[in-house]
């Protein structure tokens, strides 16, 4: 148990349920107990002799498709084959518990919609989905005959996942939602990212900057820890599911 200090609890409860706007925003880490490997680490095995940065550029893709898209199938399969983890069905129950919850994901796994998120902002895309390459576009890809980057139907151009890669823009759509909801935020939860990759870090020193309050779940400390009002050190698997038990309690009116 995590959240053992009646005092840290009973300060926690009374954030959240006295809060009119919560972000939580996710990375990577939210994902890892359900063997998703994270970011920083996704590269074991045969992708160990690459850097994930290297391989999800656009640069990439025009260098070698074959490879890029191989390295997205090989996610794709592990994605399809996990289930989401407590910390998943955790923030499930905050957006049905607390006044006004906005979900921001910079994963790429749809694992909080499979969960049963609605609403969520996928600030990086998703590894689900296939576009084209020159028109953007969703296409419907039939991924048991896929072993190379199929041909958009419409133009014939290289079709690729729907996700950002380093060097290109978030879309417009996502960008500004998660800006407003973190400019609007009176309370952000930032679980399991090390707030390298920009601009999604930054969302969290937007909210501060308008006097959210942070709070940081994490079995690592990362650059923001020094300005979270709350630091829960440990795996969302089981931290998310105490925030919620403490909400649930006689304390947690919500
Ligand atoms: C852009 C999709 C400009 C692809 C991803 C300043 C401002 C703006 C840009 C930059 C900037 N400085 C640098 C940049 C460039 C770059 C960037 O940020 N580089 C980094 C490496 C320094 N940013 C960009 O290129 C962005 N674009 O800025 O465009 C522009 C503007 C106009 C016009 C043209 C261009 C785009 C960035 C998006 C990149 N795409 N994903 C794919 O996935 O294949 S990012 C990728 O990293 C994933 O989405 C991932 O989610 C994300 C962040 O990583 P984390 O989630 O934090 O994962 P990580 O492994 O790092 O950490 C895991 C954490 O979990 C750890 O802290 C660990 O302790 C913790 N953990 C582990 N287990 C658990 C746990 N926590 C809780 N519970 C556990 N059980």
């Amino acid at each position: 148990m995590t959240l053992r200090d009646p005092d840290l609890v009973g300060a926690l409860v009374a954030v959240f349920t006295q809060s009119a706007h919560t972000v939580i925003l996710t990375g990577s880490g939210t994902s890892a107990e359900s063997g998703v490997p994270t970011f920083r680490d996704a590269q074991n095995g045969l992708w160990s002799r690459y850097r994930a940065e290297d391989l999800a550029t656009p640069e990439a893709f025009a260098r070698d498709p074959q490879v890029v898209w191989e390295w997205y199938e090989w996610r794709r399969g592990i994605v399809a084959s996990v289930q989401p983890n407590p910390g998943h069905y955790a923030i499930v129950e905050l957006q049905r518990r607390l006044r006004r919850v906005t979900l921001i994901t910079q994963n790429v796994d749809g694992l909080h919609q499979r969960a049963g998120s609605a609403d969520v902002i996928e600030f990086h895309g998703n590894l689900m989905r296939s576009k084209c390459s020159a028109e953007h576009c969703v296409v419907e890809v039939d991924r048991s005959e896929q072993a190379s980057p199929p041909r958009c139907p419409n133009c014939g151009e290289l079709v690729r996942p729907d996700v950002v890669w380093f060097g290109e823009a978030i879309p417009d759509v996502e960008l500004e939602a998660a800006l407003a909801a973190a400019a609007d935020c009176d309370l952000m939860m930032v679980v399991g990212t090390s707030a390298q990759v920009q601009p999604a870090a930054s969302l969290a020193e937007r909210a501060r900057a308008r006097g959210a309050v942070l709070v940081e779940i994490n079995p690592e400390a990362t650059p923001l820890t020094p300005r979270a009002d709350f630091v829960l050190s440990g795996p969302s698997g089981r931290i998310l599911p105490e925030l919620v038990e403490a909400l649930r309690g006689p304390g947690g009116a919500c």
